[in-house]
This record gives C-alpha cells, sequence and structure tokens, in this order.
C-alpha cells in the first residue's frame, strides 16, 4: 500500500536516463529515431546511453535511499515491455523493471510507475502513432501486460506524462519526436492520449489496488494586457494548457471550442474515476491577444518580465505554484501530488540557485499545504542530470550530477538540502502527514 504520510520524492524518465537502448530486446522508440536524426537534438546528443541506469540502477537506489525520499515515480519504457508495440512480451524488459521495484521496496521506498513519458515504440509509430485511435487500445494492453507484472509492488501508477507537451512539442511543432509540424491536425492525439489513460485506467484497476493518477504539465496563465480581447486569449490559452486535459477526467468533457473525433462512449472511459492529480510545475505564462494573424491562434504567449530564470530561461516563480495547486483544488477537489518541481542549472557540486528554488517552491507547498490544499507528495525534477530532449544534455536538472563520459554520480548541495529538508520535515511529526 502506498504510504499515507506526505510523499518526499524524485522523478526521472526511461529515455532519459536508462541507454541501453539495443539490450535485452528493447525494441526501438520515436526517440531512438528523433535522437539519431540529424540536426534535432543540441549537439548531436542521443538517449543511446544518458546516465546508464540501465546497468547502474543499484546505484541510483542507494542514492535514493541516501536521501530518505519516500516513493521514486519513474517510467517504464513501452518498447522494453513490448518490442513492436503489441504482441509478444520481452521479459527481460519486465524483469528489469521487477528487479529496480524490488529495490526500491527492500530500501522502504515506494515505486511509483508512469507507464507513458514519451517513449512510443516506433512501430506503433509507423502505423499513426497517436493520430491513429488504434494506440490507446495498445496503451490498454501494454498496461495490463505492467500490471500483471508488477502491479503486486508498483504503489501508484501514472499513465501518462504531459500528454498537452507531447501534442505540441511532438506533433504540433515538431520540437520533439515524432517531429510531426501538423499544427491542429495534431489535435486527434489529444483525444488518442486521453482515450487510452481511460482504457488504461480500467486495465489497472482491474488488476491492482494501487491509486492510478494521470501527469499533467500545468501552467497558471498570467494576463498581459487589458483589453477584452486580452482576457479571451488567456481564457483561451488557459482552455488549451490546463483545463483540456483535466476537465475530461473528470467527466466535465471537452472545453468549449475543440473538435475531436469523439465515438460514443469515449468520454465515458475518459472519465473513468481516478485517485489523484498528478502536477508538473514549471513555471506561469503570460498571454496576450494575438498581435498578427500569422500564427492562426487565438492568444499570444509573452515573456515574463522581472522575474530570475533558470539556464533553459524559465522564470522562476514560486508562486505560481500555490495559485495552480489552490486552483486545482478548488476546481477540482482530486488529492494533488507534485509529480515534477525542478530547474535547470549547470552550477554543480554547489548548486546554490537549485537550493533556492527547492527552498522556495516547498516553503510555498507548506503555505497551501496549510490552508487546506489536499497535497499529498512533492516529487523533485530530478535525481540525476539527464537527458533534456532537444537539449541534450545541455541543461541539467539533477540533485545529483552525473559526468556523462564515465558515469560518475556527485551528489550536488541540493541533494544534501533535500536530504536534510526532507529529515527536518519528518521530526516536525504532524504537518508531515498527507
Ligand atoms: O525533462 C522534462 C520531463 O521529461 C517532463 N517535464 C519537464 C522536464 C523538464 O523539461
Amino acid at each position: 500500500m502506498l504510504s499515507d504520510r506526505f510523499l518526499w520524492g524524485v522523478s526521472t524518465a526511461s529515455y532519459q536516463i536508462e541507454g541501453a537502448v539495443a539490450e535485452d530486446g528493447r525494441g526501438r522508440s520515436i526517440w531512438d529515431t528523433f535522437a539519431h536524426t540529424e540536426g534535432r537534438i543540441a549537439n548531436g546528443d542521443t538517449g543511446d546511453v544518458a546516465c546508464d541506469h540501465y546497468h547502474r540502477y543499484a546505484e541510483d537506489v542507494e542514492l535514493m535511499a541516501g536521501l530518505g525520499v519516500d516513493a521514486y515515480r519513474f517510467s517504464i519504457a513501452w518498447p522494453r515491455v513490448l518490442p513492436t508495440g503489441a504482441g509478444t512480451v520481452n521479459h527481460k524488459g519486465l524483469d528489469f523493471y521487477s528487479r529496480l521495484v524490488d529495490g526500491l521496496l527492500e530500501r522502504g521506498i515506494d515505486p511509483v510507475a508512469t507507464l507513458f513519458h514519451w517513449d512510443l515504440p516506433q512501430e506503433l509509430q509507423d502505423k499513426g502513432g497517436w493520430l491513429d485511435r488504434d494506440t490507446a487500445y495498445r496503451f490498454a494492453d501494454y498496461a495490463a501486460v505492467v500490471a500483471d507484472a508488477l502491479g503486486d509492488r508498483v504503489r501508484m501508477w501514472i499513465t501518462l506524462n504531459e500528454p498537452f507537451v507531447h501534442t505540441v512539442m511532438g506533433h504540433a511543432y515538431g520540437t520533439h519526436a515524432p517531429g510531426l509540424t501538423l499544427g491542429f491536425e495534431s489535435f486527434p492525439t489529444i483525444h488518442h492520449q486521453l482515450l487510452g489513460h481511460g482504457l488504461a485506467v480500467r486495465a489497472l484497476r482491474s488488476r491492482t489496488g494501487s491509486p492510478i493518477s494521470i501527469a499533467n504539465n500545468y501552467s497558471p496563465v498570467v494576463l498581459c494586457g487589458e483589453t477584452d480581447a486580452d482576457q479571451a486569449a488567456a481564457y483561451a490559452y488557459d482552455a488549451l494548457h490546463n483545463r483540456l486535459f483535466t476537465e475530461p477526467l473528470l467527466g466535465r468533457g471537452y472545453p468549449p471550442g475543440f473538435e475531436f473525433p469523439v465515438e460514443e462512449g469515449d468520454l465515458d472511459i475518459i472519465a473513468t474515476p481516478i485517485d489523484a492529480l498528478g502536477v508538473n510545475y514549471y513555471n506561469p505564462t503570460g498571454v496576450r491577444a494575438p498581435q498578427s494573424d500569422e500564427t492562426g491562434l487565438p492568444f499570444e504567449t509573452v515573456e515574463l518580465d522581472g522575474y530570475a530564470r533558470t539556464d533553459f530561461g524559465w522564470p522562476v516563480v514560486p508562486d505560481g505554484l500555490g495559485d495552480l495547486l489552490t486552483r486545482l483544488h478548488t476546481d477540482y477537489r482530486l488529492p494533488l501530488y507534485v509529480t515534477e518541481s525542478g530547474c535547470s542549472y549547470a552550477e554543480s557540486p554547489d548548486d546554490r540557485r537549485r537550493v533556492e528554488y527547492l527552498r522556495d517552491h516547498i516553503a510555498v507547498l507548506d503555505r497551501v499545504r496549510a490552508s487546506g490544499v489536499d497535497v499529498r507528495g512533492y516529487f523533485v525534477w530530478s535525481l540525476l542530470d539527464n537527458f533534456e530532449w532537444a537539449e541534450g544534455y545541455a541543461q541539467r536538472f539533477g540533485l545529483v550530477h552525473v559526468d556523462f563520459p564515465t558515469g560518475t554520480r556527485t551528489p550536488k548541495s541540493s541533494y544534501a538540502w533535500y536530504r536534510d529538508h526532507i529529515a527536518a520535515a519528518r521530526l516536525g511529526g504532524g504537518e508531515d502527514q498527507a
């Protein structure tokens, strides 16, 4: 059973850390293809080796034990389990996750497994990927295979990671795999991911008693303008980024203004009850009315002035986390887990800005919890420096520095800070209960 105290954790994802892309029967994913396509990733980096976590997972579990985390959110690589996306199960791939889960449980760490963090099997992409309705059904079959193997030990399930980002970056703008530039034509991938989510919830629910959630990327909207048109733009952006991937899950249907290839019964499947919402928060988004017709979008995003920025250029706005959690709690009344929160800074090992970032975000988290917002966990993105998608290894998010040529791990100051914070929060007693 998932621990009922407040969960302090760390998060990672398969393609970003595992490496071993051609080992033990793993099939190819869309990220293998994309990363090996010239010009797609900064410096020509790939996830072929990444943090070599596939071989060094025991060392990484020890690092987590040293932190004292309650839970570890990792993702399972679909093509490691089903190399062509469907059909024959690769037991060696499943065994890897089984060993990882056992290692975590031995150290008293709750395994939190994400089923899809963007590494779709290439063979499914060749058949249309998430543009094809059938992928939703293949996703549910895959969820069933994983639940049959790990359902007795995984303590919380997350179906999809950031379907908004996968649609926008992967299918509308093409800066992520599979590299499609479909603009509005990418929208079926929204419906099919959510349908896959609902079908997977059903497959998991019939096989395990562990709570089930989804990890959405949310971004509070900052209105940058005073006109009615600016207000309308902010409303439209909020509907797309924040409401579209949540309200259908709660039986409220899609926000008005969106058209999807919905078949009879789909919305009921999508609304299959879940137990919590996973919240990935990095920064708010400034929005105003479009200043030209160039993009065809009903909004324009605006750089937010007056904030410190991470090395990625993202504004540091801890209060945005508080606003977001309060709003999600008020609007949706589901238990919340902050499934990702973190920052890219290259400095190491004395990463003072990451310490400040975590301290300030966790202070806001404590404040909203004290005000009655039902948040039950906080997972730092990320345990390790890792493959940051189109940025390759150029952006470092880890509590632990990774020297990529050798794989050597060196805990940073933020690791020590987070370890001490967790210990102190536990000593604090009552306030550490979920
Ligand atoms: O690295 C990513 C992660 O895979 C999904 N959420 C945002 C992180 C930082 O960009």
